[in-house]
């Protein structure tokens, strides 16, 4: 009939059609508090992981400068280096809480982590470098209360007992520049920061391919200082000493200073000194170090990769 359309065949089934990928009933997310022991190491069984320990006495502003780490990334990347997940949120909000405007806190303000023997607590973060977008690392930093250090650099048994010690990719040993300000403690504060890393060598519980950062941390006290030459003679002083005693043992030493929150110069911006030390703890990796390639120098075998370790050798010599 003239202006009628005729019904379109219907479609045949398709032979195969696609089939939906099963659903798991429950998906698993994280809880988002603290990440004990078993969990931590549980997280390393299933992917690689970075652990960052940081070490010193108590105050001397450990968790401070981990909350400022997670807080650096609120307004967007610590360029170049972006934020790619956190299974630990609540933690590091409750870390941040006391510095926040809706704490009612007058200042600023990180509250005492709880001693309870030793067991650390680990908080989460996957980071991005800024260069390969395929490229992520996740990373348990430790938070553990100043007291666990007071019984570990009193005692090789009790360091022994710190076992996450052995896992570190780095160690960042904190020096107190609030208690270098003051006469009275300041010997004491580096005489315990020294007793630290030394019980750490002597109960072998510091791999060398470990990197070792010592910090002068709340370096606004510096800062703030009227007598600057004295304070860096201090320092310089501090840094050889560590130098000597400990240059040797540890391959990969360095020094640097930061002020997680500067509240003593305000001029110095919030992370002071903190972006290079995350940019150390991406770059860095004891896993990540370039394979020694070259063949033994000297050789007296007479295999052909021996031979040829001579004749490479010898080129290198007399090019
Ligand atoms: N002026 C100044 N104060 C800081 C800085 N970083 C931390 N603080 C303050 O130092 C105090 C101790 O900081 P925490 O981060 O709690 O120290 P901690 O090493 O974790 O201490 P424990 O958990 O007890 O071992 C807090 O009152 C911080 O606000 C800094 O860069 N400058
Ligand atoms: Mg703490």
């Amino acid at each position: 009939m003239a202006g009628t359309i005729p019904n379109p065949a219907p479609h045949p089934p398709p032979a195969n059609p696609p089939v939906a990928p099963a659903l798991p009933e429950l998906i698993g997310l994280p809880g988002g508090a603290v990440l004990s022991e078993m969990q931590a190491q549980s997280m390393a069984m299933d992917r690689p992981v970075r652990l960052v320990v940081t070490a010193g006495a108590v105050d001397c502003g450990k968790t401070t400068l981990l909350s400022i780490v997670y807080e650096l990334f609120q307004t967007g990347p610590v360029s170049p280096i972006l934020f790619a997940g956190c299974d630990t949120f609540p933690a590091f909000e409750q870390r941040c809480h006391l510095s926040r405007a809706d704490s009612e806190n007058d200042e600023a303000q990180t509250s005492r982590t709880p001693y309870d023997g030793p067991h650390p607590e680990y908080i989460h973060l996957k980071i991005q470098d800024g260069v390969d977008s395929d490229v992520h690392t996740d990373f348990l930093f430790t938070d553990v209360s100043g007291e666990m250090f007071e019984y570990a650099r009193n005692s090789t048994d009790e360091c022994k007992r710190l076992t996450f010690l052995l896992r570190a990719a780095h160690l960042v040993v904190f020096l107190d520049c609030e208690k270098a300000m003051q006469p009275g403690k300041r010997w004491g504060m580096v005489q315990d920061a020294k007793s630290l890393l030394q019980s750490c060598l002597d109960s072998e519980m510091l791999s060398p391919a470990c990197f070792v950062t010592v910090v002068w941390a709340k370096c606004d006290f510096f800062e703030a200082a009227k007598d600057k030459p004295a304070v860096e003679a201090f320092v310089t002083g501090v840094q050889e000493d560590f130098q000597t005693t400990f240059g040797n043992r540890i391959p990969n030493f360095k020094f640097h200073r930061c002020a997680a929150r500067p509240t003593r110069f305000p001029n110095m911006k919030m992370g002071f000194g903190v972006r290079e030390l995350l940019s150390d703890w991406i770059k860095k990796s004891p896993q990540g170090k370039p394979l020694q390639l070259e063949p033994p120098t000297d050789n007296g075998g007479t295999r052909e990769i021996e031979q040829f370790a001579k004749r490479h050798n010898a080129q290198q010599v007399n090019p």
